[in-house]
Formats: C-alpha cells, structure tokens, sequence
C-alpha cells in the first residue's frame, strides 16, 4: 500500500505480489517443466462483468447454473446473472483489507441446493484467520449475515501469506489453504512445524459433532489457490514462491498417510534453501511445473478443465500468474508429472482466481474489477 504512489504498471504488479504474497531475494532454477516460448490458442478470453472491487473468487454454486458468485476483496459477495447483480452479502465491517488481506475464500456445500449452506474465509479487523458456516435465504439469492457458527480462528503474525482456498474435496470433507505466516523466508519455520495450522492445507469434517482441523499437506508457503480433480482422486497446489520460483503441484490425496511435504521453506521449487530443514514422515513431493520470476511474480492456481466448449482444453490444468497476467495449460501424465506445458495467448490483467460456472466451464477473476470468460479460439486470420 506504500506503493501507490509508484508507477502504475508497478503499481499493478505490486498489488498483486500482493495478493497472494511474492517475496524478494533467493536462488536458482530446477529442471520441472518450463512453459515453451509459442504460445498456444486453446481459447480466447471475453469480458462478462466489470466494475467490481478488487474481485477474489468467482463460482458457481450447487442448483445455481445461471448465476456466478463473486467475492471483492472488501468483504462483498455479488451474486450476478447476466447485467442483474445482488450483493448477497456485506461482511465489510468484519474484514480487514490489506494487500493480502480480506474476504479470500468462498465454498458451497455440495449439498447447497438443499441445505443452503456456505463457507466463507475472510481476514478479521485484527487481521486473523476466520472460517465460518453462513447460510444463504429461501430465495436463493442472498446469505443470512449473521454466521451459523464460526470453524476456524487462526492467529496471524504478520499481514502476509493468509492462503485464501476454501474448498470441498471428494471425501466430502472441507479443505482451507494457509500461507506461512508471513514475513520472508518462514522466519518461524512454521510450514515445517507439525503443530502449526500455517503452511499447511487443512480439512475438517463439517458435519462432525466437534469439527476438528487436520493437517492434509505440510511445508506451504501461501496456497493462494488449490483445487481437486475428484476423477483421480489429487488435487493441484499452486504454491507462491519466495523470490525466484512459482510452483504448480500435483499430490494425490492418501488420507491414511502422513501429511506429504511441498518442501517449503527448506525447498523453494526444487531450490535448496541452506538452513531450512525438511520436518516430519511425509512424503517429500516436489512441482510438476514451475516458471521464475523472469515470467512473473505470484501464481494462481486454476483446475483441471473438464467442461464441453473448449475441446483442446479438456483434461488440461490452467492456471496463471496475478503479476503477469499470464495464462498457462498443462497434461498430467498416468504416472503423476505433467507435460506439454504452454503459454496461452490470452491474458488476464490482476488474475486473482480461476474458477468453473455452473458448465463447468472456465472464468477468471481480475483484481482490477472484471471476470471474463474463456470462450472457444478466433479462428486465425488469414
Ligand atoms: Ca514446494
């Protein structure tokens, strides 16, 4: 926020790294796949709303097709359907707003066309982590403001690294994604820390009698954004990286197993870091595909498209980078890698999130007011 006086490109790339938490020093570059130089035209992008302030998330909710649920930053949830938008939801007086700080995650229970039952993840006036169950109205359209009951409550030490991801995974359990506390470099070592929630993916059973978090995967620097592919049983980690490496992960989930270890802070993509160690049984897993700071500064995670009208698409991973604006796909291979990573040609300014409409098919969020939709490629012009 000490920025805005910079220039305004700076301005916008800073506000990003902002977001999600770039740092600023560090070391060198791995052999995961890099994107190649040609880009590829798998789909073009088209504005479908502007506007907003600072928009952080946006979806689709269960039984709700038509409509895209967006998240501002501020503490807002829009619920739009084509020009009509209703603000659902005002937390504002709840939410502190920082660089990385605000309303950051919104899940809807699977069962949300029946039970009405939603998720949200949110920075407190003091700047600490709050998870809470509201409920939406009978109309569909709007959420009782007063939260059902509170989930989670995590001390935050520093103003950066607070995750953000709030999602249900196939076991029907829900999952929250939390940075490392902030500061540069875990100065804590608190990713590595076994009885730290921060660094870490966690899950709850919503439905438990006393809903108790549980450690999933360990050694995050700030999990912005994760998301499952339900088919496979994984989910893919995007992890922001420190000063030279943005990393994409591919874990598969295996609940009977000790938490696997993304490696931060001892490892920044495969890059050692000298006094940082490794804690804990779990499984050391390393990105399937990392870029570095020459091609951008903070990554956004997307998902693993799986809907009808982009054809080349299907099955591939998207996911972005916030500084940039870059769009990138990649294939998973049977054994668990990834392959085949390229550059898109199209580009979102300030890309906070990657999301699905009710289709399935792809919108992004841009933190500077719009959501655009990925639509089926122009053809080229002759
Ligand atoms: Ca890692």
């Amino acid at each position: 926020m000490e920025l805005l006086s910079a220039a305004p490109s700076l301005v916008v790339a800073l506000a990003l790294a902002v977001i999600a938490g770039c740092g600023t020093q560090s070391s060198a570059q791995p052999p995961a796949a890099s994107p190649e130089p040609a880009p590829a035209h798998h789909f073009d992008v088209e504005r479908i709303a502007t506007g907003l302030d600072r928009p952080t998330f946006v979806g689709a909710a269960p039984g709700d097709p038509e409509a895209l649920w967006v998240l501002e930053q501020a503490g807002r949830v829009v619920r739009i359907v084509g020009e009509e938008r209703t603000l659902a939801l005002d937390l504002g007086d709840r939410v502190r707003t920082g660089t990385e700080q605000g309303l950051l995650g919104l899940a809807f229970d699977p069962a949300f066309a029946t039970n009405r039952r939603l998720f949200l993840h949110w920075s407190d006036p003091a700047g600490d982590t709050r998870v809470a169950e509201f409920r939406a109205r009978a109309d569909g359209r709007s959420i009782e403001p007063d939260p059902v009951r509170e989930l989670l409550f995590v001390d935050q030490p520093e103003e950066n690294h607070n995750g953000g991801q709030l999602a249900f995974g196939p076991d029907g359990r829900l999952y929250l994604g939390l940075g490392d506390g902030g500061g540069a470099f875990d100065p804590e070592r608190r990713a590595q820390d076994p009885a730290s929630l921060l660094g870490k993916v966690v899950a709850v059973d919503v439905d438990a009698e006393v809903p108790r978090w549980e450690v999933v995967l360990t050694g995050l620097r700030n999990p912005w954004r994760f998301s499952f592919d339900p088919a496979l049983a994984e989910v893919w980690v995007a992890d922001v990286g420190q000063d030279r490496v943005e990393e994409v992960n591919r874990v598969r989930l295996e609940v009977d197993e000790a938490p696997k270890n993304l490696g931060w802070s001892a490892y920044e993509g495969r890059q050692r870091l000298v006094g940082h160690e490794v804690v804990g049984p779990g499984e050391l897993v390393f990105p399937v595909a990392t870029y570095s700071h020459d091609e951008g500064c903070s990554v956004t995670g997307g998902f693993v498209y799986g809907g009808a009208s982009l054809p080349d698409l299907v099955r591939r991973y998207v996911y972005g980078d916030f500084c940039a604006g870059t769009l990138w796909s990649l294939s998973g291979t049977p054994e668990g890698g990834a392959v085949d990573v390229r550059r898109e040609e199209a580009k979102v300014p300030q890309l906070s999130h990657i999301g699905e409409d009710g289709d399935g098919e792809v919108v992004f969020a841009s933190a500077a007011g719009s959501i655009y939709r990925a639509v089926p490629p122009a053809p080229p012009q002759s």
